[in-house]
């Protein structure tokens, strides 16, 4: 079994054939996420999705730049923050937006709501209410690819927050140990909820952790989706040739509250205003225009993905609630349909 102590971050070239991104295609999906997260708290704030409701407003850059790498057969699991994740892997906008109205043409025909997006097809494994939840998740899957010999990636978004958790060192431990094709992928946007990262942590540097473990550690601007693409290929190549974990850490910040329920009493406006002058795609949108990308194609691309939810909500609007008769299906394993 090769350890991965000692490697070097890998220089390589895609061997995808891109030599870089289709930037205009990482503005449009990451504005996708954007207009569809503000149509959700319009549609919070109309009483049509309740719960809980976590925005990914500010950190879209993220998940866009590093699922871009995935292959069809690769694992992405998520949190609870996870509509970015969901839209950015390619689970199809309708379903999820029904999700979220809890009605039946959801992804999970509305029992999972905006914390437990799922999509088998798309292989993407949650949306976990629990923080830290998905780490071992992770690891199961990234277990059952090395037993069946198969090159497959597993990516696991998790918080900051997660990394004070049991389950981010049991996960780090068994996937350094057995030496699995983890890229663990942590969102570092400062908070837990209303604590700050150095409230309540004694080492601040998350890759230093991570690399207590032997794993490959590293972190990337994660306002800059370009950054982030750039660091997410180097990750998921190296997770995929060498088989074995590494840790990837984005440096984000959320611009919402925690949840719709958050009052944001904690930082500090002007941190806020700070970081949104590095909003993703203000700098994706400058980086465009600098290229000579004329700015009728940024605005066809909002026109395109304003269609694109709108026709979200018209299909979720129309969706019908799950019959009263099915309620108990899933519940117990005699009900469970395929
Ligand atoms: C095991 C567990 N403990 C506590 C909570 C309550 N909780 C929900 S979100 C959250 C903060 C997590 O912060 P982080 O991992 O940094 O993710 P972020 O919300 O910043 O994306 C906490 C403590 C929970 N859901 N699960
Ligand atoms: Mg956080």
């Amino acid at each position: 079994m090769t350890r991965t102590r000692d490697r070097a971050v890998p220089e390589t070239t895609p061997r995808d054939g891109r030599s870089g991104p289709d930037h205009l295609a990482l503005y449009e999906r990451m504005l996708l996420i954007r207009r569809f997260e503000e149509r959700c708290v319009e549609l919070y704030s109309a009483g049509r999705i309740r719960g809980f409701l976590h925005l990914y407003i500010g950190e879209e850059a993220v998940a866009v730049g590093v699922l871009d790498h995935l292959r069809d057969d690769d694992a992405v699991v998520a949190t609870y923050r996870d509509h970015g994740h969901a839209l950015a892997r390619g689970v199809p906008i309708g379903p999820v937006m029904a999700e979220m109205l809890g009605k039946d043409a959801g992804v999970c025909r509305g029992r999972g709501g905006s914390m437990h997006l799922f999509h088998a097809p798309t292989r993407f494994y949650g949306g976990n209410g629990i923080v830290g939840g998905g780490l071992p998740l992770a690891v199961g899957l990234a277990l059952a690819d090395r037993l069946a010999g198969r090159d497959r990636v597993t990516v696991c978004f998790f918080g900051e927050g997660a990394m004070a958790e049991g389950e981010f060192h049991e996960s780090m431990n068994l996937a350094a140990l057995w030496h699995l094709p983890v890229l663990f992928l942590c969102e570092n946007n400062l908070y837990a909820m209303g604590t700050a990262l150095e409230r309540s942590e004694s080492e601040t540097n998350l890759p230093v952790k991570a690399a207590a473990y032997e794993v490959p550690a590293w972190s990337c601007d994660g306002m800059d989706v370009a950054a982030v693409w750039e660091a997410a290929r180097r990750a998921v190549e190296l997770v995929r040739d060498s088989g074995g974990p590494v840790f990837l850490e984005a440096k984000t910040y959320r611009f919402r509250a925690h949840s719709m329920f958050d009052p944001d009493r904690y930082r500090d406006k002007g941190e806020v205003e700070h970081w949104r002058e590095r909003d993703p795609l203000l700098l994706q949108r400058t980086r465009l225009l600098a290229a000579d990308v004329p700015e009728v194609e940024l605005t066809d691309a909002d026109t395109r993905v304003s269609a694109e939810v709108d026709a979200a909500v018209a299909f979720a609007e129309a969706a019908g609630d799950e019959p009263v008769d099915e309620l108990l299906t899933f519940v117990t394993s005699e009900g469970a349909r395929s």
